[in-house]
């Protein structure tokens, strides 16, 4: 089966693209072979005037240049001919005497966009589904195939720059405001659209586009040499802030999108091609490809069992604090479910109400829905201090205070109120087994375990107990993803997987503040490590209280090797919880974290040492997590590295590039990993004693990930 079909009528051709057997239309070797065959024979049809390229896809235009090949290229030389060929090809396009016209609905990314940028007219329908991008950074690569180049040329350097430099999408309608599109139709218009613009491209020629830029400030900076030095720049240090400098490819495409204005194109598509032959072939491109493929694979987790997951048409969420107005909030923005939100009072009920929809209103500030959408979806939701309107609820997610009669008590009024529902409970520190012992329905209920705030945090935990019925765990999956959720299921164990991993690493900060560490000295030795906030700062954002009662479950259920080393109950007999009382390890003015508290010292009551090298600081946290890690995975907690190695990026912001703690260990090498382990055993006693699991892999040379 061919993947592009032609369809010639009036002059105008439309060039179908729909690769057999795949879900999306990516470039492939293959495919562009197929596209030059059939392109050049449009050209040399006398009957043809005009191309209009669609896709023959539902709901993608084009994914971009197919991420598989990128993990079979061997060399650089590879790499670079791989884009050097994309290039060529889009570079035809352009060339192309005969208009071409893009009709862009679904997915169009990467090669797909910059393929469409090389089009002379392009139009995409104004649908959800419609998102234009280019996310190259995220994959750890550039535009490679004459995006760095394009872009910026058609929507000036600053806007262009916001959209390469952070991988960003963007949807449809912002697309056509930024310039990126030229019109924006209804899906049931656009060939007809196309066709027309084709009839008008042969008429009056192409156009010549303004150039843009707002304002003479945005002249200034956009269209002058001088200008343009002060945005390069300013973007240069904006990226090395925002990635450590762990990360190359957002300086590369730097780099190319400079050299494409201020040396010409010619040199914009040497620098493309140059620097992605490096970064395809290096180690940060790799991890990152290995996290797209599997956040993919984990989309179809249906929790191993074949089971198909039940509609959710109807939601009840129990509990109005932070989180469960969170978990409505996310659920009506994301699903579009209807949502029924119950509290015992009803001015609680109000107030989660209020805090859901405010999600729903910064939507609507930012453009991501519409006004009649917002409208749509605030209608959604309704609450409750009885339980009316439960009957009808799919799924009940319970988020109340986190203690176990509390719970319990929630769950038997559920199943008298909500008699069809499966019923999750949102706890972080409490098994589900016990939450279910003595519920009329036990195959029901399981936990779902977000993380705060619910809206920003892409994790998602799934906990079956040990009988949970399968379709049961497939619905929360299924639920969870709905939700636009990264979800693992995880085993029923105490800290289930996120929490476990943490531990261990909080406690080890808690043992450094306690031998006089200085607070900035751990944080500032983390961020560089890779982790996006120290450890520190996040024990202030979770709350001390929080954290003290987190600690104390891990402690009573794993024993000394996890008991918390006394700074937080300090803290919190002195009033301190964190953030949201203002008064943490950091001080606060105005709302915003102001530096680490001096008072601190003398709350803990030490000295303040001379600084430890950050190296110490990292191997002590780094190895507490690393073990911990290998010790829950031996114990089942996970199923795979791989949901290990996610529940860490996706839970706690574990570095990205590093690929999870699993693919740590695995870089490092299990039996160095040992040896240090019991380095640090000598020093600090039997809570770096090496796991099971690792002496396991260590004795036989093995690894807990694939190789690659
Ligand atoms: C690029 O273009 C580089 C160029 O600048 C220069 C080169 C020289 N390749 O996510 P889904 C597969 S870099 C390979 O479940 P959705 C995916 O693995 C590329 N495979 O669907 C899955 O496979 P399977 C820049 C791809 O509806 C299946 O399609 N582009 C690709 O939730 C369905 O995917 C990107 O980074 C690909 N490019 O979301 C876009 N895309 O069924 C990456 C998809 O066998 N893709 N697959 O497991 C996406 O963001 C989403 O897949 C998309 C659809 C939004 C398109």
């Amino acid at each position: 089966m061919p993947a592009f079909t032609t369809d010639v009528r009036d002059g105008i051709a439309v060039l179908t693209f729909d690769l057999p057997g795949e879900p999306v239309n990516k470039l492939t070797a293959g495919v562009k072979a197929e596209f030059e065959q059939a392109f050049s024979a449009l050209l040399a049809d006398p009957s043809v005037r005009a191309v209009i390229l669609a896709s023959g896809k539902p709901d993608t235009f084009i994914a971009g240049a197919d991420i598989e090949e990128f993990t079979r290229l061997e060399t650089p030389a590879q790499a670079e001919a791989l884009s050097r060929g994309g290039q060529e090809m889009i570079a035809r396009v352009e060339a192309s005497p005969k208009p071409v016209v893009a009709a862009i609905h679904g997915a169009c990314l990467g090669g797909g966009l910059e393929l469409a940028l090389a089009c002379h007219w392009r139009i995409a329908t104004d649908h959800p589904k419609t998102q234009l991008g280019l996310p190259e950074v995220q994959l750890g690569i550039l535009p490679a195939a004459g995006g760095s180049v394009r872009l910026p040329r058609l929507i000036g350097l600053r806007a262009a720059l916001d959209i390469i430099l952070a991988g960003k999408t963007e949807r449809a309608a912002k697309a056509f405001r930024l310039g990126i599109v030229d019109e924006l139709v209804h899906p049931a218009i656009l060939l007809d659209t196309a066709r027309r613009a084709a009839g008008r491209l042969l008429r009056d020629g192409r156009p010549s586009r303004p150039p843009r830029g707002t304002g003479p400030a945005g002249w200034f900076l956009d269209r002058t040499p001088p200008g343009r030095r002060i945005v390069y720049a300013q973007a240069r240090k904006g990226v090395l802030a925002r990635t450590g400098g762990h990360y190359p490819a957002p300086l590369a495409a730097l780099e190319a999108v400079e050299a494409g204005l201020e040396q010409g194109p010619r040199r914009g598509f040497e620098t493309e091609h140059r620097r992605f032959g490096e970064l395809a072939m290096g180690a940060v491109s790799r991890e990152l490809v290995r996290i797209f493929f599997a956040t993919t694979a984990l989309k179809k987790d249906d929790g191993g069992s074949g089971a198909r997951p039940l509609p959710v048409g109807v939601l009840g969420v129990v509990g109005t604090g932070f989180m469960g107005a969170g978990i409505a909030g996310t659920a009506v923005a994301q699903a579009a479910v209807e949502v029924r939100l119950r509290d015992a009072a009803l001015d609680r009920v109000a107030s989660g109400l209020k805090a859901a929809r405010k999600l729903l209103d910064g939507r609507l500030e930012r453009r991501r829905i519409t006004r009649q959408e917002h409208q749509r979806l605030v209608a959604l939701m309704g609450g409750t201090a009885g339980w009316e309107g439960f009957r009808r609820a799919d799924l009940v997610i319970e988020a109340v205070f986190e203690d176990l009669d509390v719970k319990r008590k929630v769950l038997a009024e559920a199943e008298a109120g909500a008699p069809h529902a499966i019923f999750a409970t949102n706890t972080s520190t409490i098994p589900i087994g016990r939450i279910a012992e003595g519920a009329g329905r036990p195959g029901r209920v399981l936990g779902m375990h977000f993380f705060s705030p619910v809206d920003r945090m892409p994790l998602l935990e799934v906990i079956p107990h040990a009988g949970t019925d399968p379709d049961a765990v497939a619905t929360a999956l299924a639920f969870g993803r709905r939700m636009g959720k990264t979800v693992i299921v995880v085993a029923d164990r105490p800290g289930f997987w996120v929490n476990r991993i943490l531990s261990p690493y909080l406690n080890e900060a808690g043992h450094l503040l306690a031998e006089g560490t200085p607070i900035e000295a751990i944080d500032a030795a983390m961020t560089r490590f890779g982790f996006p906030v120290g450890p520190v700062a996040l024990l202030d954002e979770v709350g001390l209280d929080v954290g003290a009662k987190a600690g104390g479950v891990m402690h009573a259920a794993f024993g000394d090797r996890l008991r918390p080393a006394p700074v937080l109950a300090r803290m919190l007999e002195a009033g301190r919880q964190g953030r949201k009382n203002g008064k943490g390890f950091y001080r606060y003015e105005g709302g915003k974290k102001a530096g680490p508290d001096p008072a601190v010292a003398g709350i803990l009551g030490v000295q303040p040492r001379a600084a430890i090298s950050a190296e110490t600081i990292q191997q002590r946290l780094l190895y507490a997590m690393l073990n911990e890690a290998a010790m829950a995975m031996g114990e089942g907690v996970v199923r795979s590295a791989r949901d290990g190695d996610m529940g860490a990026i996706f839970g706690i912001g574990y570095p990205p590039f590093r690929g999870g703690p699993l693919r740590t260990i695995d870089h490092l090498g299990a039996t160095r990993v040992l040896d240090v382990l019991r380095g640090l055993e000598n020093v600090y006693g039997a809570r770096f004693t090496p796991a099971p699991a690792l002496v396991e892999v260590g004795m036989r040379n093995g690894r807990f990930t694939d190789e690659g």
